[in-house]
Parts: structure tokens; sequence; C-alpha cells
């Protein structure tokens, strides 16, 4: 018999679970497959980048101050046009975008709404490292036809499923409906997402911090009393521990889900509420690492316990594996 496994593709294991829920609408497995499609047709570009004119700036910046890239701008527009015509959302959101974006008039409004970051660590594209799109689905709670800024602005809690696709030496994609984190590696020469990891669990105890160190001067005491410790010597406790740090938040959380270990983006005294954005990197993000087994906090809470008050409000935020989750609070809390 031939190893089912391998002729998984991320369309039959959706529809596979589907038929696990009885109650299920096939909602969800339609929006996943969209994106899907909207990350093969990235994943197109990403890997042509060099070759086409599709490198560089566009010169303008975003509503955090951030130059946007050419891929920037084809993902967020790729992503967008990918999900507006389903019927399924009533609303989206993009770090690109100052604003919420409406559904087309032509087409219906839904149940649920999408926030998305189309391309994370697009300072990295030039250098060819990794790089990723990220997204996050809620149910709407606002009544009427139109999605509003409320039905974006929910706590990490309330995700439905979340998940990101990281274009690095193979393009991975990874979700979770709440019922585990799953994992799809697309193979391009049958233009499939095929399934490569099922229930991933983050290890409880990793070998590996990643943080940029270049802003200890900044760091607070407490953070940086945890990050010497790491690096100090004892074998008992298997330390010191190694430094990996991509600069792609969703490669660093990716690399973190599957080694272990800890990475921190914290607020310091430049930046009080760190660099990462709450609505379209950590929340997911922290999604993924808790379904895996993880932890994810801002230092004081969990983030998936945060109320946003903004669609680009940063947060600062520590994620992964329990040992190094529960040492960091010992160090955050003495
Ligand atoms: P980028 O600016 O390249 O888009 O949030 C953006 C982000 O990358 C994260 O992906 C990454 O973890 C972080 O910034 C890196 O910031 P530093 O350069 O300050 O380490």
């Amino acid at each position: 018999m031939p190893d089912t496994k391998k002729l998984m593709t991320l369309e039959r294991y959706l529809h596979e679970q589907e038929h696990l829920h009885p109650s299920a609408t096939g909602e969800f497995s339609a929006l996943l497959h969209d994106l899907s499609v909207a990350a093969k047709l990235v994943w197109r570009e990403v890997s042509k980048a060099g070759l086409i004119n599709i490198m560089g700036s566009t010169n303008r910046r975003n509503i955090s101050g951030d130059l946007i890239k050419k891929l920037d701008e084809f993902a967020d527009e790729t992503i967008y046009r990918a999900m507006d015509y389903s019927g399924h959302l009533c609303v989206m959101a993009s770090e690109e975008n100052e604003d919420i974006l409406h559904i087309p008039e032509e087409y219906r409004s839904g149940n649920y709404v999408l926030l998305y970051d189309p391309l994370d660590g697009s300072s990295n594209i030039e250098a060819n490292v990794t790089i990723g799109s990220i997204f996050s689905i809620y149910k709407r709670i606002s009544p009427g036809d139109k999605g509003t800024l409320s039905d974006c602005l929910q706590k990490g809690v309330k995700q439905v499923a979340a998940g990101y696709i990281i274009y690095g030496s193979s393009t991975v994609l990874i979700y979770s409906t709440g019922n585990g984190v799953h994992g799809f590696t697309y193979d391009p020469s049958v233009g499939e997402f095929l399934l490569s990891n099922e229930h991933i669990t983050i290890p409880g105890k990793g070998t590996i911090y990643s943080i940029n160190e270049g802003r200890s001067c900044y760091w607070d005491d407490k953070v940086r009393h945890f990050i010497d410790y790491l690096k100090s010597e004892d074998e008992t406790t298997g330390r010191p521990y190694s430094l990996r740090y991509i600069g792609t938040m969703v490669g660093d959380a990716h690399r973190t889900l599957l080694y272990g270990g800890i990475f921190a983006y914290p607020g310091d005294s430049k930046n009080p509420n760190g660099k990462l954005r709450l609505c379209y990197e950590c929340n997911p993000v922290s999604f993924i690492i808790e379904q895996a087994g993880g932890m994810a906090t801002d230092g004081e809470q969990r983030i998936l316990d945060i109320q946003p008050a903004s669609l680009h409000e940063h947060t600062p935020i520590f994620l992964g594996g329990k040992e190094e989750m529960k040492l960091l609070e010992r160090f955050l809390h003495p």
C-alpha cells in the first residue's frame, strides 16, 4: 500500500477534518483554501525576486513608518484579491493598510474576519532570507452587513483559526483551528501543499534563545539578567543556550515551534512596547505556539488576553517552550 500521508493534500486534510465535525459548514475550509492559493501566488513572485523587477522599495511608508517594498505591496494585494469574493468574510485588515479593508460591494458579506501580515520580515527580502505571510481568522461580532473595526479589534483568544506561510528553503503552511497545529509543505511540481507535520508540539525544553541582542543597551535589568543566565555555563541545566536570530518574526517563531527554546522582542527604553504588532504578528503566532503546548506573554499577561485598542499597536512578546517561559517568569517576577 502506498503511504497515504504522502497523498494528503491540504484540500483533502481540510475535507477530512470537516467530516469529523458534522456541524462544520465548510466555510473554514474554503477560507484556508483561498489563503493557500494566495500563498502560491506570493511564493511564485518571492522565488523570482531578483529575476524580475519585484525587489526594492515603493518609496512609500506604512503606518509603522517602515518602507513598503514592492513584494510587500504585491503580497498585500494578492491576499486581498484572493479573499474578497468568497462571501465568507465581512471585513479584512492588513498590516500594510492604515484602516480596515471592506469587501467590494459586488460580493456578499460573510461571518468571518481576516487579519493578515502580507510579508513579514520584508527587510530580509534582498538577502534571500526567510520571509512569511501571517493570518488570523475571527468570527464577526458586529451586526449588520458590512464588518466594522470592532470585528478586527478582538482579543487573540477569540481567534478561530490562525497560521502562517513561510517562504524559506521550502515553502511551508502552518495552521491551527484550535485542534492542534499542522504543517504542509508546498510541492511546486504538483502545485499542492502536502501534509508534512501533523500535530506539531513544541519541545518542553530547548537549547536556543532568539532576541535582537544589538538592542541590549536599551533592555531593563530583568531581561538582561535572564539572557545572561541563558548564556552562562552550567551543564546540569543545559547552559549555555545558543543564539539564533533571523530577524523575521515568523521565521524565528517557526524555529522555536520546532526546536523549542525562547524567542523574545521585549519592550525597551527606546520602544516600551517593542516592535512587533499585536494583531498581525503576535496574536496569530501566539495562538499557534499555545496550540503546540507552548506559552506566549508580554511579560505580564498572556498575549491572547490583551484587548487591542487599535489595529497597529505594538506589544512586547516572549514565546517558547514551557520550561524557558517558567524560567523567564522567575526573572521578571522574582
Ligand atoms: P521587518 O522589519 O523586516 O518586517 O515586524 C517586522 C520585523 O521584520 C519582524 O519580522 C522581525 O522579527 C523584526 O521586525 C526585526 O526587528 P529588528 O531588526 O529590530 O530585530
